[in-house]
């Protein structure tokens, strides 16, 4: 029988695809480190630094929201825990503030920036967060005279473009575990800008981008610093937030619909111990039970993953954790599952992409129909939730191929299977093919041009939901017709898995009323359930 939580859980992902968040602000509180024994340490000429007489630094960092709030902000995020951890090691003063959070505003963010003053504001920035992060770094600007800083996907994929913006002073490409530190400890020695890697800065206008990153041993980073978070925020109970942890970074693997391999373009593992030690710790200061592991693809070494379950059962911990983006469906025996169910997995999400074997192997899906059936058929025999993930529309495909995947999901037993249209990310093969091979839905260059800070709010949501380019042998209509019938289905059937064929039904019929969805996902939030 499948605990209450699981149960929970399981309703949340099923019943609530889409949340609402409204934007907001974290105030961080007005702590100051003493100003004594910093040096007037940064050079004015060229770059203009703000009258910084710190060898410290203050460094604020921002999560902006996205436009369409799918995601509620349940956990605190990985990226600014990692950035935080690498700052402070080295003396500098950071604070966090989560856009995301619907309890603050806009005003509390310019409150903390008179309060605070940092020396350098921070922001990630992904596909669609663009409106409120040039709002907020427009505040910075009007209030402060702090650097601005830009990184995280979006950056990493158009660095020009985002380097060019006058709003922004510097830019990091990817990782920045040790060209961050590497830029506050150089203090404005302008000449020795050009040394850090995958840093894109400014002289007389004159745009630079250093492309080269640092190899380093991902071991060697500091564990996430979560104490940046006001985790109350997030879940009252902060034991029962399900902490986010990344055990490899990218995959080796080049589907050509995915931005993966452009935004992290190598691949690489941290050790198991390594990994469990970062579990070990979190559960102790936190008591924390539960994990997501966010991984691009979690278990490429069959033999690594094994180790991690080894090393997990071995520390005694007493944890629930789930894989949530992608599990790597060749690694996927029955003697893994089993172990992972051991050391205390209880849901794993598989990429399947398209049943139809054409599909994908155009796609370079890595693997094949018969490894991605045993994979969904082992995990459920160890007694593992599974999630399944469909893009709906991929090069080859027709309405007749995508409805075969609503016959897969039932045959393997998929618990949650979950379907997209497909979506062109910039940089990608996909992205190429459409513009020989399909017709466009939308104007691409635009849509890529919402780096630029005047169109940014030109670029509908809707683009994620509604096709984006069609095919003599797949239209528009068909496409949408498709991928209503493949998510009807879906949550049918996942609903039926969940309350039985009897309830099940009449649960899918008061799940389609937005305000019933709305006050399930409260009272099963008050359960502690997500
Ligand atoms: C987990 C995840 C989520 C989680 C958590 C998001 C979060 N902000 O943390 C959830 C489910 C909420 C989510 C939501 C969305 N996501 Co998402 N997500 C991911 C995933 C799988 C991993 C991200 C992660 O945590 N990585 C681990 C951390 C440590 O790595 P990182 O973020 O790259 O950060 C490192 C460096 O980049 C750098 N860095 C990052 N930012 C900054 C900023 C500064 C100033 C500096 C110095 C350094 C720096 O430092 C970090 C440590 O090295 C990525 C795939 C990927 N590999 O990137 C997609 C991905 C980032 N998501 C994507 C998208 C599109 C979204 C949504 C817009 C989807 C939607 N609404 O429908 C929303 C946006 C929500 C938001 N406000 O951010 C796209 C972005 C594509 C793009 N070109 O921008 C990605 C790349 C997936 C894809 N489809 O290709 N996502
Ligand atoms: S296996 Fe997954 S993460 Fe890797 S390239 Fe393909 S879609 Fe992207």
């Amino acid at each position: 029988m499948r605990g209450l939580s699981t149960l929970l859980n399981f309703a949340n992902c099923v019943l609530f695809r889409s949340y609402n968040t409204s934007c907001g602000a974290y105030f961080i509180g007005n702590l100051r480190i003493s100003t004594e024994n910093r040096n007037n340490c940064f050079h004015q000429k060229v770059l203009k630094w703000p009258n910084i007489s710190f060898l410290k630094m203050k460094v604020l960092l921002v999560q902006p929201t996205d436009k369409t709030s799918n995601y509620s902000p349940k956990r605190p995020v990985l990226w600014a825990a990692y950035v935080s951890a690498t700052l402070k090691k080295e003396g500098h003063d950071v604070k966090f503030f989560d856009c995301r959070l619907k309890e603050f505003n806009d005003a509390e963010f310019k409150e903390l920036l008179k309060s605070y003053k940092p020396d350098f504001v921070c922001f990630s920035i992904v596909a669609l967060t663009h409106d409120c992060t040039f709002r907020y770094m427009k505040y910075v600007r009007e209030l402060l005279d702090a650097k601005i800083i830009a990184g995280g996907p979006e950056v990493t994929t158009f660095p020009e473009d985002f380097l060019k913006l006058k709003l922004i002073n510097f830019i990091f490409i990817g990782a920045a575990d040790i060209s961050f530190p590497k830029f506050l400890r150089l203090n404005g020695k302008n000449e020795e800008l050009q040394g850090i890697g995958g840093f894109g800065y400014k002289e007389n206008d004159k745009i630079h981008i250093n492309k080269k990153a640092e190899v380093y041993n991902i071991d060697d980073v500091p564990f996430p610093d979560w104490d940046i978070f006001t985790l109350s925020s997030y879940k009252k109970n902060v034991s029962r937030i399900e902490f986010p942890i990344q055990s490899a970074r990218g995959c080796p693997h080049n589907c050509i619909f995915c931005s993966v391999p452009s935004i992290v373009p190598s691949y690489r593992m941290r050790s198991a111990k390594n990994v469990v030690d970062e579990l070990e710790l979190i559960h102790k200061k936190y008591g924390t039970k539960k994990f997501q592991f966010q991984d691009d693809n979690f278990g490429m070494s069959k033999q690594r993953t094994l180790e991690i379950c080894d090393e997990i059962i071995k520390s005694g911990l007493k944890i629930k954790w789930s894989v949530a983006q992608g599990f790597t469906a060749q690694s996927g025996s029955y003697e893994v599952f089993k172990k992972m169910k051991e050391a205390g997995c209880t849901t794993v999400g598989i990429g399947v992409e398209s049943t139809d074997p054409e599909v994908l192997k155009f796609v370079r899906k890595p693997a094949s129909l018969q490894q991605l059936k045993d994979a969904f058929i082992n995990a459920k025999k160890a007694g593992i939730t599974t999630k399944g993930f469909f893009i709906v529309g991929l090069p080859g495909s027709t309405y007749e191929k995508e409805m075969k995947n609503i016959d897969f999901f039932k045959e393997v037993k998929i618990d949650i299977p979950r379907f997209g249209n497909v979506m062109t990310y910039p940089k990608t093969e996909l992205m190429d093919w459409v513009k020989k091979n399909a017709k466009s839905l939308i104007d691409f260059d635009e849509a890529r041009n919402v780096t630029s800070e005047n169109v940014a709010s030109s670029v509908d949501t809707d683009m994620l939901i509604k096709p984006v380019f069609e095919t003599d042998d797949f239209s528009s209509e068909d496409r949408m017709k498709a991928f209503n019938k493949c998510n009807e289905e879906a949550e049918k059937w996942a609903l039926n898995n969940l309350f039985g064929k009897f309830v099940g039904p009449v649960a899918y019929k008061f799940s389609r009323v937005k305000f019933i969805r709305d006050i399930g996902e409260k009272v099963l939030d008050l359960m502690g359930g997500i």
